[in-house]
């Protein structure tokens, strides 16, 4: 093990690698402690073997005591339609972060997660589309807010003012979970019959208007739509996009988390720019000079598997599951259009010059959660091998642990995030991974409880980053204590 301060005589923040196992009993040793590799160096042990043990973490805390901590961040959080990502850095619904919350939540209070999710749903666009933020709460709280949009001048938009974008399509899944989770109250409720058919226009959304590549793949037009905003990912088209001056485009969020772990002002301006376009162009997905669309594996595996969930509450409401499927399957076949032979993992494509992007993100682990995913033994072996989990890190890598621009502090960059590491447990238990997938449950436990429920951590020494007491790493949490996981924890 290594555990000596190793400088890196590259610009601070940048390219912080993995020290050799460096894992367990990191936590604490501070961020700038992590040991040096070269750019070739793979971590001792090289990857794991399928279903092989993390580092250990020490003694797991007390279920009740973390069930207890976990429902606290949710109540503090919870608004009385919905539940806010965090107090202060994101003061309003977020889209995807409410089907995380949710799936928590209905271990907790089901009702509650049922009204978040109709709180998201009733936002929904004529179009069908599902906003990326319903606008709910203090107008300079959040940029861009409410005023930036301006959505009530977009024909077939909700009462509520929203942002134009979208978010990764989770929410069939969480409405199917919520609703087994008290199908009782469900079926009182009407949740479910009223729930559907908003999923189908969601859906269709994605279908009809944004298969913009021809691949049967939907395209996202801004990072922001991914949820993982500054990835590596997306560097490159972003270069092609011009910026708003930082002049124009207010930093609120840097009020409440470090410069150091939030994406650059020249990223805020890309963001803005973008963002500007699409809403001066009515949010109409048909603008075809439009320069930023990206098939991104993330978005679209957690599509086909909403798609599974829509066949599961058509076979609860006597409707046909049948084109579920089939959907769920058609998309699943096409993911093999993202596969990069090179990495042995999934990425995205740029749809404007149709190239693969060549970089392994954790994005490109998602569709492990699809049973059927092509290539799935290949990047099974990348998630456990040395650029994610075999590096010996705590919670998944949002990026590479062996590239050279890693940042293991910056936000998508390299940190680790709650909501993707339940994802990869998800597909590991999936993927009869049991081991592993405890393991990595084991750690978002301790790491959570730890650090009081951290946005995302610095994945080899599990410092925290970000904003503290984050709705959906303790709905997550949550998930996995009622869950069971880890095992006998
Ligand atoms: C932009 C709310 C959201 C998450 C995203 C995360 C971050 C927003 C931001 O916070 O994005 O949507 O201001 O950076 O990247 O995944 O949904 O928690």
């Amino acid at each position: 093990m290594s555990g000596g301060a190793a400088p890196l005589g590259r610009g601070a923040g940048a390219g912080r690698r993995p020290g050799h196992g460096v894992g367990v009993g990191a936590a604490g040793r501070g961020r700038d402690v992590v040991a040096a590799a070269g750019p070739d160096a793979s971590p001792e042990g090289g990857p794991l073997p399928h279903g092989g043990p993390l580092p250990d973490g020490g003694p797991l805390p007390d279920a009740a005591q973390t069930r207890a901590a976990a429902v606290a961040v949710l109540d503090r959080n919870w608004v009385g339609t919905h539940t806010v990502p965090a107090t202060g850095l994101y003061p309003h619904q977020w889209s995807w972060d409410s089907a995380f919350i949710a799936l928590g939540l209905r271990h907790h209070r089901p009702l509650r997660a049922q009204t978040e999710l109709e709180h998201l749903l009733a936002a929904q666009w004529a179009d069908g589309r599902v906003p990326q933020i319903v606008y709910t709460g203090p107008p300079d709280g959040y940029s861009p807010g409410a005023a930036f949009w301006r959505s009530a001048d977009v024909p077939g938009t909700p009462p509520v003012p929203t942002a134009g974008f979208v978010q990764p399509p989770v929410h069939a899944l969480a409405v199917w979970r919520v609703h087994q989770a008290d199908p009782a109250l469900s079926a009182r409720r009407g949740f479910l019959e009223r729930a559907y058919p908003r999923l189908l226009a969601w859906h269709e959304y994605l279908r009809g208007r944004r298969d913009r590549g021809g691949r049967g793949l939907a395209a996202v037009v801004h990072p922001w739509e991914t949820g993982m905003d500054n990835s590596p990912l997306w560097d490159a088209a972003l270069a092609r996009v011009p910026a708003t001056p930082a002049g124009r485009v207010p930093r609120p969020d840097l009020a409440h988390a470090h410069a150091a772990e939030r994406p650059t002002d020249k990223d805020y301006g890309r963001y803005f720019w973008l963002a500007e376009r699409y809403r001066d162009h009515g949010c109409d997905d048909r603008d075809p000079g439009y320069p930023f669309l990206m098939e991104d594996p993330g978005v679209n595996a957690l599509w086909a598997w909403s798609e599974e969930a829509l066949a599961e509450m058509a076979d609860a409401l006597g409707a046909e599951p049948g084109p579920h499927r089939r959907r769920a399957a058609e998309l699943t076949a096409s993911l093999a259009g993202l596969f990069h032979p090179g990495l042995g993992l999934y990425t995205a494509r740029d749809v404007r010059t149709g190239e693969l992007v060549p970089r392994a993100t954790v994005a490109g682990l998602v569709p492990l959660v699809l049973p059927a995913a092509p290539h799935g033994e290949e990047v099974l072996a990348a998630a456990l091998g040395p650029r994610f989990l075999g590096s010996g890190a705590r919670l998944v890598p949002s990026y590479d642990a062996t590239a050279a621009d890693l940042d293991a502090d910056r936000y998508w960059r390299g940190p680790g995030w709650f909501n993707t590491t339940w994802l990869l447990v998800q597909a590991l238990l999936r993927r009869g991974q049991r081991a592993t997938a405890d393991a990595l449950a084991g750690q978002m436990r301790r790491l959570a409880l730890a650090h009081g429920f951290p946005e995302y951590c610095q994945p080899w020494t599990g410092a925290p980053h970000g904003t503290r007491s984050f709705s959906w790493t303790a709905a997550l949490v949550l998930d996995l204590v009622a869950a069971g996981l880890p095992s006998g924890g």
